[in-house]
């Protein structure tokens, strides 16, 4: 095993009995809500997992070692503490080898969910291609960790504070499948449409998991990215959040905000402008996402 892994004794046992794990981020407890929903929320997500079947396995940077599986003390920690780094890729060799606390993103998830042997990986929203990115050059790592690591990740869709569009194009280049689950329409976090069509639909878990499946052993690396529609009465409606992110963006703008505390600082602005709407669907959203995850991941090993 990789001398920088650090799984849980419970995730270590269910991975031994080929029972069905799914990996959470941290990043998202530490950088993409508030404290105490934040830790009440994957606290929660885990229980969901739980509840249908699967051993949950939330992953994070904790002195010097890559943790799979987090005690309940460890995500209070990671909710609260305000030092905690937002890892993805590149940040990592640099978090590790200075034993810092390290929230991990999409990519530096699915790295450590890989190292582990973990398949299913579910979280809100992943990271993509930004709005502007044709002068910015601003596209998330998660795409290009998506591109070569064969982990697949259920989401919400993509967030429209990115331009969905071009990461639908960037996923169609780095080879991605990208599957939403029960309709035509590619969702976009908050909402059950985004004015694009999914690429691939499935209708069932089986399905999924059957498609997973026959992408791996073609050998095909890389992600699949799975996308499950918000639940019709969490939605938030399309303009509404629309008028936020554009407020968002303009803010961020004068800020001058540039690199990593792009995402965390339009995630925060929506949150705060939206009287915790926008949060609400969040977290309904997560749980919902952890359900199929779960779902999937029976399916896998079934
Ligand atoms: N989108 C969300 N919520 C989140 C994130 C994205 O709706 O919490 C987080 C995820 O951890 C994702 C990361 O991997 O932001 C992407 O950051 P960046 O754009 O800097 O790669
Ligand atoms: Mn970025």
């Amino acid at each position: 095993m990789n001398p920088f892994l650090k799984i849980s004794p419970e995730v270590a046992q269910a991975l031994q009995q080929n029972k069905p794990v799914v990996a959470l981020e941290s990043t998202i407890i530490s950088h993409g809500m508030p404290y105490p929903k934040n830790v009440e929320t994957a606290l929660a997500v885990e229980q969901v997992v739980r509840d249908n079947g699967a051993i949950p396995a939330t992953i994070a940077i904790i002195n010097g070692k890559c943790c799979v599986g987090l005690s309940a003390e460890e995500i209070e920690t990671f909710g609260k503490e305000k030092n905690v780094w937002k890892v993805s890729l590149r940040d990592m060799p640099y978090v590790i080898s200075q034993n810092l606390y390290g929230a991990t993103t999409v990519a530096a998830t699915m790295r450590i969910a890989s190292m582990a042997e973990i398949k299913i990986f579910v979280t809100g929203g992943i990271g993509g291609v930004h709005r502007g990115a044709e002068n910015s050059l601003d596209i998330s790592a998660d795409l290009t960790e998506m591109g070569q690591t064969n982990v697949a990740v259920v989401s919400a869709g993509v967030k429209s504070i990115l331009d969905i569009g071009l990461t639908l194009e960037y996923l169609e280049t780095k080879g991605i499948p990208v599957v939403t689950i029960g309709q035509d329409a590619f969702p976009s976090f908050y909402s059950r449409q985004s004015g694009f069509e999914t690429p691939l639909r499935l209708d069932t878990a089986k399905g999924i998991a059957n498609m997973l499946q026959t992408k791996w052993a073609l050998n095909l690396q890389g992600s699949v990215m799975i996308a499950n529609p918000i639940a019709e009465k969490d939605e938030v409606p399309q303009a509404e959040i629309e008028q936020h992110i554009l407020q968002a963006l303009t803010a961020a703008g004068i800020a001058g905000v540039k690199g990593k505390e792009v995402t965390p600082f339009l995630l925060q602005y929506i949150a705060q402008h939206t009287n915790g709407e926008s949060l609400e669907a969040n977290i309904a959203l997560i749980k919902q996402n952890a359900k199929l995850g779960a779902e999937i991941a029976m399916s896998m090993v079934a």
